[in-house]
């Protein structure tokens, strides 16, 4: 049984090892980074099924996608594009508290989803469809893809869970807008930071912003405050959440890890406090080590956390 369905562009990704300037790298770590293939390892190790459908380039990048994907235990449908390469992510540190990533994407493969890459029996058996936002910034094709996903879910009765995920290099906020404004309405889970909730909503606090949020459809809005913390709000009810206490090494791909650790709790029928307190122990997991995903938690690895602050309040 797939429980999390998701799908989008996973690159490889080259990580500076000195801090500096990108002209004077001289070596990198190879590894791969996908919003949504984050999220879906982030669930399976957190003890659920998942599957992830995307393209890839007929290289050898898109071969350490697939073996990666499925060395994490997710189903991997990784469409291997004979026409594009693979795209490249690349993350160094202009000091040593300033991450830079440029992305390599322009025509790649994974910006060439297309409607027919999906396994629609797949989503509409599963529990849950997470897509981000990322995508429907790649491509008209990829947009039309995350559309029929969607539709098709919600034919089937299948929850959808979106996270914002904006990336300004990829598309501008009214574009972003646009988007975000003809689609939440469709949408069960919304993530979001308040910067991205204010794409599509406008209040003063954070707590205004999860209702006028939730007023555009969603039953469950989350709004990450990132090292500070998260909001929820489910069913009319506003959670706030301390966050865990860690040494940050690497912020990127914290965001999927809550919105992973949020979603495995779903599945598991976890109290709505303890999905939280969930959400926010795997975003500080996350950002213990270097990589996307290496560092995310599994369900004795939280523990590990217990007692450095995990209160959630109503
Ligand atoms: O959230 C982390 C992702 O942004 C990263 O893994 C790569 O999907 C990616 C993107 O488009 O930035």
């Amino acid at each position: 049984m797939t429980d999390l369905v998701t799908f989008g562009e996973t690159m490889a990704l080259f990580t500076a090892r000195r801090t500096g300037p990108m002209r004077f790298a001289r070596d990198f770590d190879l590894g791969i980074g996908g919003a949504e293939s984050n999220v879906a390892i982030g669930v399976a190790r957190l003890g659920h099924g998942t599957a992830w459908t995307g393209r890839v380039g007929a290289d050898e990048f898109g071969d350490l996608i697939r073996a990666t994907l499925m060395g994490e235990g997710v189903l991997t449908h990784a469409i291997a594009d004979p026409e594009a390469p693979t795209g490249l992510m690349i993350k160094g540190r202009r000091t040593a508290d300033l991450i830079d990533v440029s992305y390599y994407r322009a025509g790649s493969a994974g910006s060439r989803l297309s409607p027919g890459d999906l396994d629609l029996d797949l989503i509409r058996s599963a529990r849950m469809l997470h897509v981000s936002a990322i995508t429907p910034a790649l491509s008209a094709s990829a947009r039309e893809t995350v559309r029929q996903a969607i539709a098709g879910a919600r034919a089937a009765g299948v929850p959808v869970s979106l996270d914002i995920n904006y990336r300004g290099r990829l598309w501008s906020p009214a574009e972003a807008g646009a988007w975000l404004r003809e689609t939440v309405g469709d949408v069960d889970v919304l993530f979001a930071t308040e910067a991205e909730g204010r794409l599509i909503a406008d209040a003063d606090g954070a707590a205004d912003l999860a209702k006028a949020l939730a007023a555009l459809g969603p039953r469950h809005v989350l709004v990450k405050f990132g090292a500070r913390g998260a909001m929820e709000l489910s069913d009319g009810e506003i959670r706030h959440a301390e966050p865990y206490q860690v040494t940050e090494v690497d912020p990127v791909g914290a965001g999927d890890a809550f919105a992973a650790g949020w979603l495995a709790d779903w599945l598991a029928g976890a109290s709505p406090d303890q999905r939280l307190r969930t959400a926010c122990a795997a975003g500080a997991f996350a950002v213990t080590s270097q990589g996307d995903w290496e560092s995310l938690p599994r369900r004795a690895d939280l523990r590990l956390l217990h007692g450095s602050a995990d209160g959630v309040t109503r």
